[in-house]
């Protein structure tokens, strides 16, 4: 054991190869862990990470949750204790370590920890990694470790209880709303499209560390400014020193791009490292970096940073991190409109372009790096450039911000507070900045990461939500308090401390709300006009706010999720089952309600889910179109949401089985890099280049087709055009009474598209004068012909009129389609591709098709 470094200095000299011994073992402790109710000792082999209602369930003791209404079966699980033991084995030579630190990354949430016979941590913090020094507590041969996990119901009743009130905090599904007092996931207590599963368990890894003489407790490559000449860098680096008296060391920086570390020159400084903590700044300044851009503007050049620490000619502690260099800030910067609110990369500003994430699975831990390579191919798919992580789910795992940096996709952040106000005693915010220190720096590297923000709603709630009628003034006084001490002073001030790179706001929206849309022309907004205020679809374009943060719509999930979680007596939309997986109160009436203005109305079930997916798609795509058709003005559209937790109702674009609803093929069309646009406005259709390119594309053709429901086309245009750089523009503008007259309206489409000077087509846009319940759509028959191989089936479509919004569907869950939900022109013959490893050709799975005409 060697607590002294420093006599080891003078052999430098005449033995200049001394051979490193270990500086460092990892001993991970995921393995072999089982788990009890307290006091039942019925013992059960537990996965870590995992929960315990997770594991309940692949033991058979529970049901499974999804199916049915079993929802119901699942929640005596939140008010027992559970307990989980492991027992390890230490070697000797493990025990001669200067260190030894059990790190838990993530103990879901309140939790006793015991190893050995000493009490070694409390846990009150789902969202905080806990690393503990237990090098005096090991012993050779087996180790006990033992936590007690306290349900977050019954250990937090008293705080309900003496508080006199229940919080408003209506996603919590249950009478006693406790979820504001655990530093736990929101969605794990419902939401308004989440199935309540409040758990408990070890949902991040486990390991024991062992160190020598020193390690890296963290390493943060700053960049305090970044241009296309250089890029000004500070290496924070903490070292843990384990001497117990002070040592020279020389800490070395190397760096370079991805795969090629030494590429960089690199810098080093002689340093005495003290015993315990030393906090070290390194500035670096590169020239010409290779920058890392966004999605569509270039390439994702990540750089690795490599800090060594050799001391005694040894090196005695290492640490790489990977980050992408550029310059990120959030523009909130009064102009003639009001305020703006938009995101500037390297210096350009970037339309951002993509979605609301909640978390993709109830059982959090089932979010594996297959689970984050899906969700990100199909937010690339989708063409987007942008995320939010939005505040009722968590921060997200490593490898949601690996993907991220990967593929430029920018990160909103919220921190995890959503929908209602929270306690703001100094008990409760002394764990609140523990977290928040913990996951800043956590994710402050990644490239990706764009600007934090308080968390989502709560201002807009306290001032508009009418908590005022229900609870005294100085409850409400109290959290306006509260509010301002949480998200206006703490969190800012952390972001400040432990990032200073990155804007920062209060809460999302930043002042504004739907009701009050005047407001909308400084603030990013949450328009739920749309929907809950029952504007229609086309009503968007007319309220446009800066930067929209959430807008979105309802639908059903595909016939086939429908099917694994309802039998087909079930088949309706107040039964019992699907009144389960319907947790929004006023979902089923908004739907109708729309349905009722845009369509027929669909004979059965069947047509009225698929119906609710292509409604929900061609209006949204409409919305987002408005929003990308308005830069410079409103900068952003992130619709609400992206993907499920559960099979459900909801206005997800994609379901929990990665089926594709109808709107995420609208939106991969819309938020094309470059895509064509139409707005029809005063008797005119005006065409729209919408391009994130930040190069010009000229010398394109805009071909605009009037085409007749049945008998195809009638006339055609061609222009010639260029689409600005990084700008929407309007590049053709034609008189409507020039292209149709008021009675063809009802039967005649305008199909137009972008195609480049080799005649590809680069985007297509067809506009329908009405929608479906005001046309006159043709009855037609969708000819099929399928060829099978393996993994991949080719099903050609034709149809003699018109076929709106055809919808190829087939029994495989998270099968890939080229497309679908398209219109197929008359006479038009179009092949669509679906992929999955699943399908074999000798299966002939069958496919079926649909389409609107059918419907009624
Ligand atoms: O309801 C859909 C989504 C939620 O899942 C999520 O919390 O932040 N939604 C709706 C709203 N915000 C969000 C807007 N909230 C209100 C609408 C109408 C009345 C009161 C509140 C997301």
């Amino acid at each position: 054991m060697r607590k002294n470094l420093s006599f080891l200095f003078p052999l430098i000299l005449v033995m200049p190869f001394i051979l490193s011994a270990q500086q460092r073992e990892i001993l991970l402790l995921n393995e072999g862990w089982e788990f009890s109710q307290m006091n039942k000792g019925q013992w059960y082999a537990a996965e870590v990470p995992g929960s315990v209602q997770r594991d309940l369930v692949r033991h058979n003791v529970l049901p499974d949750p999804f199916y049915g209404t079993h929802e119901e079966k699942v929640q005596w699980v939140e008010d027992e204790n559970w307990d989980f033991r492991k027992t390890f084995t230490v070697t000797d030579d493990q025990l001669q370590y200067d260190e030894a630190q059990l790190f838990f990354e993530g103990l879901d949430t309140h939790a006793d920890v015991f190893l050995n016979g000493s009490r070694i941590l409390r846990s009150e913090n789902m969202f905080i990694g806990y690393k503990v020094p237990v090098k005096q507590l090991l012993k050779e041969g087996e180790n006990h470790l033992y936590i007690r996990f306290y349900s977050p119901i019954q250990l937090m009743m008293p705080a309900r209880t003496t508080f006199g009130y229940d919080y408003p905090a209506g996603n919590d599904h249950r009478e006693e709303k406790l979820s504001i007092y655990n530093r736990k996931a929101p969605y794990h207590f419902g939401w308004d499209w989440g199935i309540r599963i409040v758990q408990m368990g070890i949902w991040k890894p486990v390991s024991l560390n062992f160190y020598n003489d020193a390690h890296i407790e963290d390493y943060y490559v700053k960049q305090t400014s970044v241009t296309e000449q250089s890029a000004k860098i500070d290496n924070q680096i903490e070292i843990h020193s384990l001497s117990n008296e002070p040592a020279q060391a020389v800490i070395t920086i190397e760096y370079g791009l991805q795969g090629n570390v030494s590429a960089g020159k690199p810098i080093s400084k002689n340093i005495t490292l003290q015993p315990g903590k030393n906090q070290l700044s390194l500035p670096l300044e590169i020239n010409q970096p290779k920058r890392w851009m966004p999605a569509h503007w270039g390439e994702q050049h990540l750089y690795d940073f490599t800090v060594t620490v050799v001391s005694g000619n040894r090196e005695i502690a290492k640490k790489t991190v990977r980050t992408g260099l550029r310059s990120v800030r959030l523009v909130q910067e009064p102009d003639e409109h009001g305020k703006s609110f938009y995101v500037e990369v390297n210096g350009m500003p970037v339309f951002a372009k993509g979605a609301n994430y909640i978390p993709g699975e109830i059982f959090t831990t089932q979010q594996d790096a297959g689970f984050y390579e899906r969700l990100f191919d199909n937010i690339t798919a989708a063409n987007m450039n942008f995320v939010r992580v939005w505040g009722g789910g968590i921060y997200e795992n490593e490898e949601f911000y690996r993907q991220a940096d990967e593929r430029g996709v920018l990160v909103w952040q919220d921190f995890i507070f959503g929908c209602v106000p929270y306690p703001s005693d100094d008990a409760f915010l002394a764990n609140v900045r523990e977290e928040a220190i913990y996951n800043i720096k956590r994710l402050r590297n990644h490239a990706s990461l764009a600007f934090w923000c308080g968390n989502n709603e709560i201002e807009e709630g306290l001032n508009h939500w009418g908590w005022q009628k229900e609870y005294p003034a100085e409850v409400m006084e109290a959290w306006f308090k509260g509010y301002d001490k949480t998200y206006r002073e703490l969190i800012p001030g952390l972001v400040n401390e432990f990032d200073g790179t990155r804007s920062y706001i209060h809460g999302s929206p930043y002042d504004s709300n739907w009701g009050n849309p005047e407001k909308f022309a400084a603030s990013d907004a949450h328009d739920w006009g749309l929907w809950y205020g029952h504007l229609p679809f086309e009503g968007m374009a007319d309220r446009l706010p800066r930067f929209a943060s959430e807008f979105g719509f309802q639908s059903f999930p595909e016939m086939k999720t429908i099917r694994s979680f309802a039998p087909e007596d079930q088949w309706s939309l107040e039964s019992e089952v699907m009144t389960v997986h319907q947790k929004a109160s006023t979902g089923n009436s908004l739907i109708k309600k729309y349905m009722d203005m845009y369509y027929p109305e669909p004979g059965n079930f069947e047509d009225f889910v698929y119906i609710g997916l292509v409604m929900q798609g061609n209006g949204m795509e409409e919305s987002v179109e408005a929003m990308r058709r308005g830069r410079p003005y409103c900068m952003g559209a992130l619709y609400w949401q992206i993907n499920d937790d559960w099979p459900v109702v909801s206005w997800s674009s994609i379901d929990y089985y990665n089926n594709w609803k109808a709107q995420h093929y609208r939106m991969r069309d819309v938020l094309a890099p470059l895509a064509l646009g139409v707005e029809s406005k005063d008797g005119k259709l005006n065409y729209y280049t919408m391009s994130d390119y930040l190069q010009d594309h000229d010398n394109l053709s805009l071909t605009v087709q009037v085409i007749d429901f049945s008998t195809g086309k009638r006339n055609e245009f061609t222009e010639r055009v260029n689409a600005k750089a990084n700008d929407s523009r309007i590049v053709k503008t034609f008189n409507i009474s020039a292209l149709v007259s008021e009675a063809e309206k009802r039967h005649t489409m305008i199909h137009a598209f972008l195609s480049d000077s080799k005649g590809n087509v680069i985007s297509s846009k067809d506009h329908f004068f009405y929608w479906p319940n005001k046309l006159e759509l043709p009855e037609t028959e969708v000819k099929t012909n399928v060829q099978y191989r393996d993994g991949e089936y080719r099903v050609t479509l034709s149809s003699k009129k018109l076929a709106k919004d055809v919808f190829v569907e087939i029994p495989i869950q998270g099968a890939r389609f080229s497309d679908n939900f398209i219109d197929l022109l008359p006479g038009e013959k179009r092949t669509i591709t679906i992929t999955s490893p699943a399908l074999k050709a000798a299966d002939k799975t069958p496919i079926t098709v649909k389409h609107v005409r059918e419907t009624y």
